[in-house]
């Protein structure tokens, strides 16, 4: 009996330690614990933008948004930006300048993209390697057209990557999920863990140099869970088989879907790109064992980050990538979302 009544009472007691967390960690403005069941609907998402100011403006008129006091603004919907906004194209400062004034105006919301956390790092010293992203030829080559742009804007440049900081690593409301290359919850959980309890964000809602250290070492948590969530689930192939990429970099391994059973598939099965030179041998034991997959049941996913190409189309009813490679002569894509629990191609608009 006693201990059924102790039982009853640490119950309660946990529930208000848990919203306490997520009340506390929002209001610092860490929008990843963030629930917003008033935010149900009307978001268009838009993918990576990687310095293409024009076509975002294009984008954004097509959507009906207008320019009101500085900011790019809809009556009844708000943006979504799903992560890189900087490097590669030819107008960086003009798509920040854009996506910022929107946020900071709350008529966007926008998550941390690969890119972001990179600039982040490539600026943070670090004893044994200089910085924490080394200044290595091709970490530099990746980030030059940023670094170029904002020659002679040195102080501008500095305030775009402090407010990086405050970019949540991922979304969750009542309707959708957001993030920008893959979604997994276990990783979720562990970020949302850490950054709240062992104060990695500080009081304005940046995330601390101290979480891009960790998040930047090999073999720990944090580094396994922001490689996933920012730059995909990849997959080791067969010894000896490697390829090469529109980069010219050579990999051993593979970006996979993530929201696809790996259970009896093969590598090209579960490759994002299907391309011929991946092997059609099964995935081994182990990677049977690897935790989850995104089901078909959970809710609307939306990402960027895979440079896809062609028409826009959905990889299932709840799984929604929007980068279609603006960058390379490819599109801007958005997906007019209205709450709903199964996706449809018709929403796609693409610039
Ligand atoms: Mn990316």
């Amino acid at each position: 009996m006693a201990d059924s009544v102790s039982g009853c009472a640490v119950f309660p007691v946990l529930v208000f330690v848990v919203l306490m967390t997520v009340v506390s960690a929002s209001e610092k403005g860490y929008m990843a614990c963030k629930l917003l069941s008033e935010e149900k609907g009307m978001f268009d998402f838009i993918g990576d933008i990687h310095g293409c100011a024009g076509h975002l403006l294009s984008l954004l008129v097509e959507l009906g948004y207008e320019p009101h006091n500085g900011a790019w603004s809809h009556p009844e919907r708000k943006a979504f930006f799903l992560g890189d906004f900087i490097d590669r194209g030819g107008q960086i400062p003009e798509a920040l300048q854009i996506v910022r004034e929107m946020v900071d105006s709350g008529n966007a919301f926008a998550i941390m993209g690969n890119h972001e956390y990179n600039a982040i790092c490539f600026n943070i010293h670090d004893r044994a390697h200089g910085y924490l992203r080394h200044h290595s030829i091709q970490n530099m080559v990746q980030h030059v057209e940023t670094i170029k742009q904002f020659r002679n804007h040195q102080d501008e440049y500095d305030d775009y990557v402090a407010w990086f900081r405050k970019l949540p690593l991922f979304y969750e409301c009542d309707s959708f999920r957001a993030v920008h290359a893959c979604w997994d919850q276990n990783h979720v959980n562990l970020l949302n863990d850490e950054i709240s309890g062992k104060c990695l964000i500080d009081s304005n809602g940046c995330l601390t140099d101290d979480f891009f250290r960790q998040s930047s070492k090999r073999g720990n948590g944090l580094h396994t869970a922001v490689k996933d969530l920012l730059r995909g689930r990849e997959l080791e192939l067969p010894e000896g088989c490697r390829f090469v990429d529109k980069d010219g970099r050579k990999h051993s391994k593979v970006r996979i879907r993530w929201w696809q059973n790996p259970s009896g598939a093969t590598f090209r099965d579960l490759s994002v790109f299907s391309e011929k030179y991946l092997p059609e041998s099964p995935v081994s034991c182990d990677e049977h064992s690897k935790p989850g997959f995104y089901g078909e049941q959970e809710k609307p996913v939306f990402f960027g980050h895979y440079w896809l190409k062609g028409q826009p189309q959905l990889f299932r009813d709840n799984v929604c990538c929007l980068d279609y490679s603006v960058a390379k002569d490819g599109r801007l894509v958005a997906y007019r979302f209205d709450g709903e629990s199964k996706l449809e191609p018709e929403r796609f608009v693409c610039i």
